[in-house]
């Protein structure tokens, strides 16, 4: 009886707290998870414009597809060496020789801008820079296959972390924290979709694979990393994906409060989705560094999680949208100011 009356208040002021009524169901289809979750105070953090990060996810889908072994490929990777440098950044490219599903050798290599590297307290950042050499998702036939453009794939979460290091570069305020932006190369050579041989995720995410064995500094560690991956579509949904939910779920539960906080709600949903395998596999299962995804997911797709332009020539600069990438960026520089108050309180 007492136990009764106690749960009907405790759930009317739940109600009330959350503006959410007391019959209906949490992690239901229709209703977003809302967990009862204290208000993070926001520290001061300086702000992401959405048309710069427009024009560097533009610049690099001017250089024409990022393939490995192609010259927009290199000239792009060397775009991204000049531009991190000029905003201030200590950065450093690791070449490496990868074999492809069909063993084709990529000429590849990981960039790595830094700021503050003396600091033993780092956050890791990272987005791959290559696209994938083929429509597959779109042409069946290898014959026809081309290109695509990776506005989205590849293109997008660079152009996000090239403006959140062009803001904090700018900044009166830098962080005290240790900051470590990896641009990973040939994460999207994976076999094509109706490759008659095994399929085996190892054979994507080649350059994160490769930098987890071999760090770009011996004993590298950071305290968890973020991933972005396909973060500029129209309307793009993020869900907290299931490896991120697996090896990083604090953070995870985070970042995603943080964007809400933000008012970036509409994109950032407290769902979870399916494992993805993604560079963040090879960071949280090789380096041991704990890091979550950022990744534009399709709940209505069942059999690839992505959403229709995926792996196709609509992967253009039609569908990208700046709200999107400014959303993601400032929830970043949120995070990373947000890590770098509290760290100055411990201390
Ligand atoms: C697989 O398709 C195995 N993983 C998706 C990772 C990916 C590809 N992200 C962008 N392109
Ligand atoms: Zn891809």
């Amino acid at each position: 009886m007492q136990t009764k009356i106690w749960f009907g208040l405790a759930c009317w002021m739940g109600g009330m707290l959350l503006l959410g009524a007391c019959g209906s169901k949490p992690g239901s289809e229709e209703e977003p998870v809302r967990e009862v979750e204290t208000k993070i105070n926001l520290a001061k953090a300086p702000e992401a414009q959405a048309d710069s990060a427009y024009a560097f996810v533009k610049a690099q889908v001017d250089f024409g597809p990022r393939v490995p072994n192609t010259e927009a490929h290199q000239r792009t990777g060397d775009f991204l060496v000049v531009q991190l440098k000029k905003m201030g950044w200590d950065v450093s490219s690791q070449p490496f020789e990868a074999k492809a599903y069909n063993g084709t050798l990529l000429q590849s290599r990981n960039i790595i801008a830094s700021l503050n590297p003396k600091a033993t307290t780092r956050l890791l950042l990272a987005a791959h820079w290559d696209t994938r050499p083929f429509n597959d998702k779109e042409a069946k036939d290898s014959l026809n296959f081309v290109p695509i453009d990776g506005a989205n794939d590849g293109a997008s979460g660079v152009g996000v972390l090239l403006e959140v290091a062009r803001v904090i570069g700018q900044s009166a305020e830098k962080p005290a924290l240790g900051l470590d932006i990896i641009l990973f190369d040939s994460e999207d050579y994976g076999q094509p979709e109706n490759y008659a041989g095994q399929w085996s995720p190892d054979l994507w995410c080649l350059g994160s694979q490769y930098w987890a064995k071999n760090p770009h500094r011996e004993g590298y560690s950071a305290y968890f990393g973020i991933l972005l991956d396909m973060v500029g579509a129209k309307n793009a949904q993020f869900y907290r994906e299931g490896y991120s939910m697996q090896y990083a779920p604090s953070v995870t539960k985070k970042v995603w409060q943080i964007a809400q906080q933000l008012g970036f709600g509409k994109y950032f949903i407290a769902r979870d989705s399916p494992t993805i395998i993604d560079d963040h596999y090879y960071v949280n299962t090789l380096a041991k560094i704990p890091m979550l995804n950022i990744v534009d997911y399709d709940p209505q797709n069942a059999e690839s999680f992505f959403p229709a332009y995926h792996h196709t020539r609509n992967d253009n600069m039609k569908i990208i949208d700046k709200n999107t990438l400014q959303a993601v960026a400032q929830t970043i520089l949120q995070v990373i100011y947000q890590e770098n108050a509290e760290l100055a309180n411990a201390e």
